[in-house]
């Protein structure tokens, strides 16, 4: 076994050497950092003696690869999960307690990189660690964004963005790998000449960028594989002109280099939201083209040119439209570079693509301006009009009519735009949706047309999460209980997680489990403590309703009801309630004026309370600022209520949802996404169910007959919460501060909130009772992470391999 290498002893002699060589300290007078640091390196040297083993093993395979490509890979901080995955967390506890190292505190001096939004960055994070665990030759890759997602800071009741600089200390995890650099081309235009009897495309007087590949180490659990994250990061190939830099002309010299670096300098903020912006065109290109060229190398060196061979050696997995145009770029390469026909690379490129379908929000879907594409890349737009000029033909074949409407919807290319997902759809040998639902509305309605002519692409696999992350690294008490009363298996077979079952009745076990969820919750005080000097009670139940913010998301459901409470309180001296805390954390795009309004009213509703002694001995509003992967990890195990209020029909899958439930929360939640298949898991006394069902909703948006002002009238309670927003009662300087939420209600309530909010209170009527009868509630919880299994990404990924990649 090569760990021997690494045994309590070597550790800490590894630990203090790094500190002695690179910062000249002894662990006595060494900085937080540079232990860190010390730390995470010698966890490093472990990981790269495995991953130069499994690389060597690798060269000489000849087996399938997939390239999963994703504009956003949110992994969170590493050092814990690496030490967890290389089985050698005992060792590394040990070694730290001789040395007098309090490891939680080594563990938050690592930055996590911020290099997603939510739900898809997530889900790519979760899926390399599965895919590694399972020991599939898989590499992710995504651009290596200098700033990750804005850090959010609430000043004055408002959000506040600050770049996030995660890469200001350097990054410990990452190799550059100089080897694999490579160029992508922008700009310029097509040459088209006829050679040895063959069409030849050349771009002429385009501008080239670097790509250099920096790559982290995944490693697998308990297992030799370690696969590769590879970040590319855009440079400009000049060395700086130093004829121009010694006339003094310091700026213009520097410009070139700047131009290019942009490309990979900073993540767009929005999630579910498209904007056609050139330098967004810019990255997705950059960074699929880069990973391609690369692909075609590794094929060439172990295939050569048998380039027939490559669906069968490969897959280009691409997590929802963003690296589209690795279909155009296939295509270029195989052409332009190779010399292939045009049939021969068609048929290579659909048997190789495989595509994800993320979000059914017409607002999301992309579409680039057919000029944008053409000027930045001609020869791509050139293979895009061709792709289009004979998808049509076969339409219109099919239809016998060339004007068919149908048409148009399924063309790549139409009115000025380029479709990426119809581009995807046409070109990819399998289109998945990420839950049941989901994958049911791709069907019969998004992709309906294209669902008729080739039924056999379509495939539904529900999303999950890594249960490593999000049960064993984030709630180490629950994972030992778990282990003491059903043993280990779990931990490879999560679906094991099902023997707790008959352990949901017994006395013993529910004590156990209410007693860590009480001990979660302090240590959830003590870092919100940490992180924004407030403290919570663990004597009240957590209600939490985290994620991005979006109206399709419903944070404003959860709000007025808690305004619904508060008036409840204040009006009858004999009320009561189950002492409640609701956690919300929520970035809101800059640009996204509603959402932003929403987290204004959540602070106010927050300060409402805060100043009223009486609504404070039952009701907390906590706004987690900044809510990112390390909050979710130690909000999640304390929360015994999991709020999953979207519009049914929008939430493709959430993955939230499947964190909370398998760390023993409650869901409260519409019949949309996941949830769904969590009512089946858990069965309907296990769950609370409410709200419009997605097939009702479609009614209505077809009937459009909705009006939300006769809800307004009808419901008492509701109305007066809604009056408060404007007078006076949430800012009493600024009564009309929050109005257009407000007017966006009555007048158009385009999320049905007054619609479902009816059934919601009812629900929460039922959890306040629910919770008081500790048996019934403690019972529910059980049953909640007993089910929970199924949701393991080792479990979808072991789907997407048997459906789609076939390794
Ligand atoms: C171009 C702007 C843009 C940016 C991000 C459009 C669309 C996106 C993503 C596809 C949005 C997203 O993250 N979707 C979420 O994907 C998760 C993983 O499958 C699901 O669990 C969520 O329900 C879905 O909203």
């Amino acid at each position: 076994m090569p760990t021997t290498q690494f045994d309590k002893e070597s550790i800490k002699k590894s630990i203090l050497g790094k500190l002695q060589r690179y910062n000249g300290r002894t662990l006595a007078d060494a900085t937080p950092q540079q232990i860190y640091f010390a730390v995470a390196s010698t966890v490093r040297d472990q990981i790269m003696q495995k991953w130069v083993a499994f690389r060597e093993e690798d060269k000489k395979s000849t087996a399938k690869r997939l390239y999963y490509l994703s504009v956003e890979f949110l992994t969170g901080r590493s050092l814990h999960c690496n030490m967890l995955n290389l089985c050698s967390m005992e060792t590394y506890l040990q070694a730290f307690k001789e040395l007098g190292l309090d490891w939680r505190a080594i563990i938050k001096e690592e930055p996590e990189p911020g290099l997603g939004n939510g739900g898809l960055g997530r889900l790519a994070a979760c899926f390399i660690d599965s895919l590694a665990s399972l020991s599939l030759p898989a590499m992710g890759c995504t651009i290596r964004y200098e700033y990750g997602l804005f850090r959010q800071r609430i000043l004055e009741g408002q959000q506040v963005e600050m770049p996030d600089t995660w890469l200001e200390n350097g990054n410990v995890w990452e190799v550059p790998v100089p080897d694999d650099r490579c160029q992508v081309r922008f700009g310029g235009w097509v040459e088209e000449a006829h050679e040895n009897g063959r069409m030849v495309f050349r771009l002429r007087d385009y501008y080239s960028v670097d790509a250099i590949p920096y790559d982290m180490p995944v490693a697998g659990y308990d297992c030799q594989t370690v696969n590769t994250l590879r970040m590319w990061r855009a440079r400009s190939p000049k060395v700086m002109d130093l004829a121009t830099f010694s006339s003094g002309q310091y700026s213009k010299a520097l410009q070139e280099q700047e131009l290019a670096s942009v490309i990979s300098k900073v993540l767009y903020p929005e999630d579910n939201h498209y904007e056609g912006k050139e330098l967004r065109l810019k990255q997705h290109y950059f960074f699929t083209s880069a990973t391609l060229q690369y692909a075609l190398k590794d094929f060439k060196r172990r295939f050569g040119r048998n380039f027939r061979l490559l669906p069968e050696k490969m897959t280009v997995h691409i997590n929802d439209t963003h690296p589209g145009l690795a279909i155009p770029e296939l295509m270029r390469l195989l052409i332009d570079e190779e010399g292939l026909g045009w049939d021969e690379a068609s048929w290579i490129v659909q048997h190789t693509v495989a595509y994800t379908n993320h979000t059914v929000m017409s607002e999301a879907l992309e579409k680039w301006p057919e000029d944008m594409m053409r000027n930045l890349l001609p020869r791509i737009y050139m293979i895009l009009q061709e792709i289009n000029r004979r998808l049509c033909a076969r339409l219109a074949d099919h239809y016998h009519n060339g004007a068919d409407p149908r048409i148009a919807k399924m063309a790549v290319t139409a009115y000025g735009q380029v479709h990426m997902a119809n581009l995807c759809v046409a070109m990819s040998y399998s289109v998945n949706g990420v839950s049941q639902l989901h994958g049911n509305i791709l069907k019969k309605d998004t992709f309906r047309d294209f669902y008729h002519f080739t039924p056999e692409k379509f495939s539904a696999i529900t999303n999950g999460i890594t249960h490593r992350r999000w049960l064993m690294n984030c709630n180490p008490r629950l994972s030992r209980l778990i282990c003491d009363t059903i043993g280990d298996g779990w931990i490879r077979d999560p679906q094991l997680l099902r023997e707790l079952l008959p352990y949901r009745e017994d006395a013993a076990f529910q004590a156990e489990f209410e007693k860590i969820k009480r001990q979660n919750k302090e240590t959830f005080s003590q870092v919100l403590m940490q992180r924004q000097k407030m403290s919570v009670d663990p004597d009240f139940m957590f209600d939490v309703q985290v994620k991005r913010l979006h109206e399709y998301k419903r944070q404003l459901l959860n709000a007025l009801h808690i305004l619904v409470l508060y008036n409840r309180i204040m009006d009858d001296p004999n009320f009561t309630m189950t002492p409640r805390v609701f956690v919300f954390g929520a970035k809101a795009s800059p640009g996204y004026y509603m959402a932003k309004q929403i987290i204004r009213l959540i602070i106010a509703i927050s300060k409402l309370i805060d100043r009223t002694p009486r609504a404070k001995q039952f009701l907390r509003v906590i706004f987690l600022e900044n809510y990112d992967v390390s909050g979710a990890e130690a909000l999640i195990p304390a929360a015994d209520l999991s709020e999953q209020l979207s519009t049914a029909g929008k939430e493709a899958s959430g993955t939230g949802c499947m964190k909370f439930m398998m760390n023993g929360a409650v869901t409260m939640g519409t019949m949309d996404g996941a949830n769904v298949e969590i009512h089946e898991q858990v069965g309907p006394e296990n769950i609370y169910i409410f709200g419009m069902r997605a097939d009702t909703v479609s009614d209505l948006y077809q009937a459009g007959s909705y009006q939300p002002i006769q809800i307004f009238e009808a419901n008492t309670e509701l109305r007066r919460a809604l009056t408060q927003i404007i007078d006076g009662t949430l800012f009493p300087e600024n009564p009309a501060a929050l109005q257009d939420i407000y007017h966006n209600l009555l007048f158009s309530d385009h999320y049905f909130v007054l619609k479902d909010f009816g059934s919601y209170s009812m629900a929460q009527r039922r959890v306040d009772a629910d919770y008081q009868n500790r048996e019934k509630w403690l019972k529910m919880a059980i049953t909640n992470t007993a089910c929970s299994g199924i949701f393991s990404s080792d479990r979808t990924i072991r789907e997407y391999n048997d459906l789609i990649w076939k390794m």
